[in-house]
């Protein structure tokens, strides 16, 4: 059962290439950037057609994109890994709804900043709308952290790592950076800061975030 998953370090591949090592599966990692020359860019289309990693090669061949899509069916592939609520527990529809809510409330920010030539033509409106990105991105993570607030923690399902703390845990190192994540999200941090201590998950953080602390 080996899974072939293209990425780039630092980018979405992050929490697969995480999710992967904690669900003990067998992995290559193919580089590829999605912000590369044409060249490369035409070799990320070949795999997913929005040009975007990651992507993620399935044993039988098949192709998965989308992150959290691929988390949530990593996470229901491998129960006995015990990162993804089950279909009947409580946690269930919480996980269902913040994973979802990153990958279209927060991530689609980025799809802005990673180039706004493709939401408005005229180069004089993208200072604007970059700016835009990142106040949407940080109102968004203020409500998710108002959501988290007073929650029992350690993680934000409760008492174990789940690929939601992954996932939060990847964006909170992308722009603006990890100490504007902690001023907007200091109820997230402490999850962040658990899921950051795991073994496994350190490794692959130290792989794909040499320059930040
Ligand atoms: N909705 C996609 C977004 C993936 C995405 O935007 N990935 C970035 C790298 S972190 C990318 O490939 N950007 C290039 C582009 O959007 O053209 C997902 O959740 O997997």
């Amino acid at each position: 059962m080996t899974y072939t998953l293209y990425g780039k370090a630092g980018f979405g591949s992050v929490c697969v290439e995480a999710a992967l090592e904690l669900v003990g599966a067998d992995y290559d990692f193919v580089e590829a950037n999605p912000l590369g020359d044409e060249a490369e860019q035409r070799r990320v289309r070949a795999i997913n057609p929005a040009g975007q990693v990651p992507a993620l090669i399935l044993p039988d061949d098949s192709v998965m994109t989308e992150s959290a899509a691929i988390l949530i069916w990593l996470g229901d592939r491998y129960p006995d890994a015990g990162l993804a609520p089950a279909t009947d527990a409580p946690e269930r529809a919480e996980y269902l709804r913040w994973m979802l809510f990153l990958a279209s409330s927060v991530y689609s920010t980025f799809t802005l900043s990673d180039g706004p030539e493709r939401f408005h033509p005229d180069p004089a409106t993208h200072e604007t709308l970059l700016a835009m990105a990142n106040q949407r991105r940080s109102d968004m993570w203020t409500l998710m952290n108002d959501a988290f607030d007073g929650a029992p923690g350690p993680f934000l399902l409760g008492d174990s790592l789940s690929l939601l703390d992954v996932y939060v845990a990847m964006m909170s190192r992308w722009d603006p950076g990890r100490a504007a994540f902690e001023a907007t999200s200091p109820a997230l941090l402490p999850a962040v800061e658990a899921t950051e201590a795991d073994p496994l998950v350190a490794e692959v953080w130290a792989r794909n975030f040499r320059r930040q602390g």
